[in-house]
């Protein structure tokens, strides 16, 4: 009853504060058998499946017994792959140390075709991060249960509202407190990402707009994607904004699509 409650209390808050919408992996594997640079014979033992041999580590000076030599969060194989440092920490796959997947099979479509609907597989779409980078959204794949999509703007006031409330500036957000629905993103039980589609004059998005977006409101593990071209915000077709949906990590199929207080509701219910 509490819940329920609640639900609409905070739906009619978020209805009330939105703003309305005006517009509109790298690769993977490594690993093998063969010689080493030392002339030892490498019989393909790899003791921490992280797709670097026992002897190759012996080469590269990682540990064979841990998958994740510097504890960035990346395989050691998968750095390697990817030419990032497997034993420097400071040095990963990705800048913000977003998760990485090299496994990309399962998905059919790298463009957003038609409108989100529920049940609806995300495409297999890369976005500029504010660090300049390019992300697939389907690294994030396996990497937790679900993953949250907020569409915002910088120009709309809630959107900066619920920037700051997970960047923990603001005790609650919309006048409701939900520390346990940005603890578990803060926890990574949730993934969530920012995709800015205009800038505070109403323009598209760039890159340095995410870069002063992830400034004002740093959030850990949050990837500020650049949606200038309008692909994310025009599937999801939020007439509104903020606007959350949320992704099944497992399958990447859409849960639910643009319904900001279900998918906190979700949030607070994990
Ligand atoms: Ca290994
Ligand atoms: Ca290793
Ligand atoms: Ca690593
Ligand atoms: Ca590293």
């Amino acid at each position: 009853m509490r819940l329920r409650l609640f639900l609409v209390l905070l739906l009619s808050t978020v209805m009330a504060s939105g703003c309305v919408v005006r517009s509109g992996g790298r690769g993977g594997g490594g690993g093998g058998g063969g010689d080493t640079s030392d002339g030892t014979v490498d019989d393909g033992t790899d003791t921490d499946e992280d797709g670097l041999t026992d002897a190759e580590e012996d080469d590269l000076g990682t540990d064979p017994d841990d998958p994740d030599t510097d504890g960035d969060g990346y395989d050691d194989g998968d750095e390697v792959a990817n030419d990032s440092d497997p034993t420097d920490n400071e040095d990963g796959i990705f800048r913000g140390g977003y998760p990485f997947n090299d496994d990309l099979e399962d998905c059919d479509d790298e463009d957003f075709l038609g409108s989100a609907g529920e049940g609806d597989q995300l495409p297999c779409a890369e976005f500029e991060t504010q660090f300049g980078e390019d992300y697939n959204l389907w690294n994030m794949r396996g990497s937790a249960a679900f993953m949250v999509i907020d569409t915002s703007a910088v120009w709309c006031g809630p959107c900066n509202s619920m920037a700051a409330w997970l960047a923990d500036q603001t005790p609650d957000l919309f006048g409701q407190n939900l520390d346990a629905a940005r603890e578990n993103v803060w926890d990574g039980n949730v993934r969530w990402i920012t995709a800015l589609y205009e800038n505070g004059a109403g323009q598209p998005a760039d890159v340095d707009d995410a870069e002063s977006w992830d400034d004002a409101y740093p959030a850990e593990g949050v990837p500020v994607l650049v949606d200038g071209d309008s692909e994310m915000i025009g599937w999801i077709g939020p007439p509104g904004i903020p606007s959350l949906s949320l992704v099944d990590l497992d399958t990447m199929e859409v849960l639910i699509v643009d319904d900001t207080s279900a998918v906190l509701n979700a949030l607070l219910s994990l």
